[in-house]
């Protein structure tokens, strides 16, 4: 038996506006970016289009249909016991346009019977403002993120919904994975910046494109700082954090040249963005990392003291899989396709997606960022991206998850062990819902299963995983009860 959590942990489930709501014009919402995404597939890569035509299938419109039935799964959710609902405000329901002057009220309104209903329930709504969508007007007026511009329209839409919600939510995250504009992919899911040239994304680029993405990140680090300035004056109880996707990786062998390769990639890859969003400042070895590599943005003056009052009160990420570095030139030769991941790390194994299953990493991780940090932790994204089969009976038979979420709550607890303050727990797509990177259906997290297919067919109907009754012994047993 594992040895209980403490009473105050949250348990609960995460998802984002984009990959589940659906309802994409209703109620006066404008175009979000996430909306001129194709589906794609682990081999076929997603595309962005310019124009929304009737002959191509855009997942993020109909999605789940959470929108509309968002009363049924918060039922779900409760019946499992979660005490914490991870969710995101699509800002184009609040400002359908960006850079409105006034708020469209049917989205105040929506999120407010969201929000009331999760706490009629016992649930603590944690709210991500930015989950990979941008009014879409702003990508086009602006090419989003990468004017300066965007900053007053975001922190207007954050002024709106925190004024609005102060009394319903008290945990907000900034920008979902604002460590994203750091990588070629991440331009338009994360800042909403047009890609170059044709529709495809691509992981080559032009140094214009570089720079816009970096100034892009600049642009949410002092919104971000501005937002939690603001937050605390609203509710001083507001807790507010920054989310980074976890990008954590090992040196392949003890080779010094592999040790050192690595310690470049945790920095760019997690440290540049947490170390500025906690500390308050550029780390020094960011401002190498812009120097050797030519990046070049703007910086004003007074971003230096926005940044250094705007720190985050804790510091969340998601966490699914490690990858590894190496400097060797014959095993970088042999790897092909997808490099995020690095070279098979032969101690973990692959999910079907080719992502390393390794819980023992987040107890190395969380150990890793309590220390650098000295704030509160949560882990706002984990799971398993996996095909689960409808039995005939209506049952689902996901031991795979099961035996995924374990080991990985095992570790949690291990970490609070090691003395690690971490708050909470909310794994990812706790209902089957869009998946970010590849736009299917069929890669899916939740414990709930939602009947609609990779062409938009189905009948949304929400069915209980085994995973479900397995959470919910967990979180009523806190944490104790694993089998
Ligand atoms: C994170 C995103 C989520 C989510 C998740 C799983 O990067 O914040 O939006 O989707 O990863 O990734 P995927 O959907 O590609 O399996």
């Amino acid at each position: 038996m594992n040895k209980a959590f403490p009473d105050s942990f949250l348990w609960g489930g995460a998802t984002a506006a984009n990959q589940c709501e659906g309802a994409y014009l209703q109620d006066g919402k404008g175009e979000s970016s996430a909306d001129h995404i194709t589906a794609g597939s682990h081999t076929i890569p997603r595309q962005f289009k310019k124009q929304i035509t009737s002959d191509i299938y855009f997942p993020s419109h109909i999605a789940i249909d959470h929108y509309n039935r968002f009363k049924e799964d918060i039922d779900l959710f409760a019946e499992m016991g979660f005490n914490v609902y991870r969710l995101s405000i699509n800002w184009a329901r609040i400002y359908p346009n960006g850079d409105d002057e006034e708020p469209n009220q049917a989205g105040i309104k929506h999120y407010r019977e969201v929000f009331e209903y999760c706490k009629t329930k016992g649930i603590e709504p944690l709210v991500t403002l930015s989950h990979y969508e941008t009014p879409y007007a702003l990508s086009l007026k602006y090419n989003g993120w990468s004017d300066r511009k965007v900053i007053t329209f975001f922190t207007r839409y954050a002024e709106t919904v925190m004024r609005a919600y102060k009394d319903l939510v008290k945990y907000w995250l900034t920008f979902n994975e604002i460590n994203v504009l750091s990588m070629p992919m991440g331009g338009f899911f994360g800042g909403g910046i047009l890609p170059e040239g044709n529709e495809a994304f691509s992981s080559s680029e032009t140094d214009e494109h570089r720079n816009a993405r970096f100034q892009g990140l600049h642009h949410q680090f002092v919104a971000s700082a501005l937002t939690v300035k603001l937050g605390h004056a609203i509710n001083p109880d507001f807790k507010i954090g920054c989310m980074i996707a976890g990008s954590i990786s090992y040196p392949l062998t003890c080779n010094p040249a592999d040790v050192l390769k690595n310690q470049k990639f945790m920095q760019i890859g997690n440290y540049l963005c947490g170390d500025t969003m906690v500390r308050g400042y550029y780390p020094s070895f960011a401002k190498a990392y812009f120097k050797e590599n030519n990046i070049n943005f703007h910086i004003e003056a007074q971003d230096a003291q926005i940044m250094r009052e705007g720190t985050v009160d804790f510091y969340s990420f998601s966490y699914y899989a490690t990858g590894t570095q190496t400097s060797d030139p014959e095993v970088l030769s042999k790897l092909s396709g997808n490099m995020f991941f690095g070279a098979p790390n032969p101690y973990i194994k692959m999910s079907d997606w080719g992502w390393g299953i390794d819980a023992t990493g987040l107890r190395f991780f969380l150990n890793e960022l309590y220390d650098r940090y000295q704030i509160p932790l949560m882990i706002v994204e984990n799971g398993l991206g996996a095909v689960d089969k409808l039995e005939d009976d209506g049952t689902i038979h996901d031991s795979y998850r099961i035996e995924y979420l374990r080991e990985h709550v095992k570790a949690m607890r291990d970490a609070l062990d090691d003395g690690v303050d971490l708050w909470g727990y909310t794994p990812w797509g706790c209902i089957d819902l869009v998946s970010a990177g590849t736009g299917e259906m069929k890669k899916r997290y939740g414990f709930i299963y939602v009947d609609r297919n990779d062409q938009g067919e189905g009948s949304l109907k929400r069915s209980r995983k085994d995973s479900f009754y397995w959470y919910r012994k967990v979180i009523a047993s806190k944490g104790t009860d694993l089998a």
